[in-house]
This record gives structure tokens, C-alpha cells and sequence, in this order.
């Protein structure tokens, strides 16, 4: 079983999605599907919630733990996952159940999360071998997107922490998520994925501060409704706005890829709260940032719904 109020295991957090997809009841439906292993072999299971599941339903996409070290981004999926099945009694967890499925990922990088807790606290790459002459390890997967793959920001050096891979998608988490995602775009209204921290919901462009999206204007707007949504609930502030701008340059992001390739409008990397801890944000803080940040997304969902 997992704590909710703690940091769970890979195998336990996959265990735990099984047996709630089994128990699912009220009307919600759920599925998982694993959608392949990463190169260490662990299974990446995804769970879809619904009212009224189907495959013309529109849907939202959350991924979270790309990053190994960013540990309250697989916590606040986990808390979003919780509420939708366990607290579909809710009517606004229902409606946004009844708009969109959600199709949740809680591990995108289980090899490199799975040694955040074994080995390395603040190790961020996947595990896969880069360079045996240096004994690396690890591509950057927010690097190894195929859309600018290889641009400003993602570095060509095995060992670098921002490694963009030995090509596009070369790491298997990174082609699992675009096998899964790729045929169900028309979809997908949303694509989120989470990241920690600074407390910034990241809009496209991330590989150029040189020009905003065509769809910025609308980008940053539902962004606005997420940000003051968040800040109801404890008061923490985010600030909106693209990556390239608000922080750094950095090509070959999930989030690009979901916008620039598949043509997702709502494309969103948010980078949760740090308490001034930075990755370590300690495990008293998973309720408070997953309860503020599920009021955050459901905000979002009904923004997009109302909208289109
Ligand atoms: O550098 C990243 O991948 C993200 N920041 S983090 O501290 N979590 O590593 C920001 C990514 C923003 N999106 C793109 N650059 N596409
Ligand atoms: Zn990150």
C-alpha cells in the first residue's frame, strides 16, 4: 500500500493504480495501460478516469516525475488520481470527470526516480549508459523531445545533466509517452506535465524566447485562471508565462513537443512549490501543494470546456 502523505516506490505507486482502477465506482470508470518499460525494465502505467469513457471523449493528459528529483510532481499526480476516484462524489471533481477523461502518469522516469531514493537524492537524467569511457549515465528527458530536438539549451555532452540524447526520443520513457499520446492527440485538449520547482505554469515556447505561439494569448489566459485558482487555496502565487522567457532556453521539452508536433493548444509545464527547499520539499507539504494544484487543473479543465 502507499502513503498518501509520504513519497511512495515505483512498484508500489504501479501496485496502488491497479487496485484503485479495480475499484472504482459511483459511475467513474477507469483503465490502466502500461505502456511499455524503461530501459531498466520498470512497467510505466498510466490511469484513465472517466464518466462515460470513450475514445472520442476529450481528455487531458498529466505526466509527471520526468524529472527523478522533482518528487512533489509524482506526489501531486498521486493526489490527483486519489481525489478523482475517491472523491468523484464531489460535484465538482464529477463534472470535470463528466467533460474530460484523464489520463494520468504519475512515472514517466521510473529508472531515475527509483535511484533518487536508492542512491542519488538529487539525480535528475534517466539511467540509460551514455558513455562508458566517463562511466555516464542518463539523457535529460525534458531534452530529448523531438520537436527542436537538439536546439538552444540541451547540451550534446553525455555527461551534463541537460544530455539531449544520442537522437530524438532515444530514451525509451520519452517514446512510450509519444506512442501513447501520439495516436490519442485529437483528444487530448490539454497536456500537462509536472515539474518542481520555482512556482511558474510554463507556456510554450521553451527552445526560443524569440517569438511566443501563435495560441499565446489563449495560452496565457487559461494559465491566469490556474494561477488564481492556486492562489485561493493557500496563497501561493505562480507566475504565467513561457519558459524561454521567464527562465531559460531549453529545446527538446515534452511540452513543446505536445504543442509544436501534435498541435495540443493547452500545453502547460508547471513547476510546483519548493517552501524553500528546493527538490527536498519535505512530505508535509504533499496535501497542502496537491489540494491547491488539483483546484488548479480543475480549473483549467472547466476554463478549456467553456471556451471551446
Ligand atoms: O529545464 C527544464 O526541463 C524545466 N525546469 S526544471 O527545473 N524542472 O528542470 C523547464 C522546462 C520548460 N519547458 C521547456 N524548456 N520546453
Ligand atoms: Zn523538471
Amino acid at each position: 500500500p502507499i502513503d498518501l502523505e509520504d513519497f511512495n516506490r515505483h512498484g508500489d505507486i504501479n501496485t496502488w493504480l491497479t487496485n484503485q482502477a479495480a475499484s472504482c465506482t459511483g459511475g467513474v470508470q477507469c483503465t490502466t495501460y502500461d505502456i511499455g518499460n524503461s530501459y531498466e525494465g520498470r512497467t510505466m502505467r498510466v490511469i484513465r478516469i472517466g464518466i462515460n469513457s470513450s475514445d472520442q471523449k476529450p481528455a487531458i493528459w498529466v505526466d509527471a516525475g520526468i524529472h527523478a528529483r522533482e518528487w512533489i510532481s509524482p506526489s501531486t499526480a498521486i493526489y490527483f488520481i486519489n481525489q478523482l476516484i475517491n472523491n468523484a462524489a464531489d460535484a465538482t471533481v464529477r463534472q470535470v470527470l463528466e467533460r474530460f477523461d484523464w489520463f494520468i502518469l504519475p512515472l514517466h522516469n521510473p529508472d531515475g526516480y527509483e535511484y533518487t531514493h536508492t542512491n542519488e537524492r538529487l539525480w535528475r537524467k534517466t539511467r540509460t549508459p551514455t558513455d562508458p569511457v566517463w562511466d555516464c549515465y542518463g539523457a535529460d528527458p525534458n531534452r530529448n523531445f523531438g520537436y527542436q530536438w537538439g536546439g538552444d539549451g540541451a547540451s550534446p555532452e553525455p555527461c551534463s545533466d541537460t544530455y539531449r540524447g544520442d537522437s530524438a526520443f532515444s530514451e525509451p520513457c520519452a517514446q512510450r509517452v509519444r506512442d501513447f499520446v501520439t495516436p490519442r492527440a485529437n483528444q487530448f485538449r490539454a497536456f500537462v506535465t509536472m515539474h518542481s520547482y520555482g512556482q511558474w505554469w510554463f507556456t510554450p515556447w521553451g527552445y526560443t524566447a524569440n517569438e511566443v505561439p501563435r495560441d499565446y494569448d489563449d495560452q496565457a489566459a487559461v494559465g491566469e485562471v490556474v494561477a488564481d485558482a492556486i492562489f485561493a487555496v493557500n496563497g501561493r502565487s505562480y507566475t504565467v508565462g513561457p519558459s524561454s522567457i521567464l527562465l531559460y532556453v531549453a529545446s527538446g521539452g515534452s511540452d513543446d513537443w505536445s504543442y509544436g508536433s501534435l498541435g495540443i493548444k493547452y500545453s502547460y509545464c508547471p513547476e510546483l512549490p519548493d517552501e524553500g527547499f528546493g527538490f527536498e520539499i519535505p512530505r508535509e507539504y504533499i496535501t497542502p501543494v496537491g489540494r491547491e494544484t488539483f483546484e488548479g487543473i480543475k480549473a483549467m479543465a472547466n476554463e478549456i470546456w467553456t471556451r471551446e
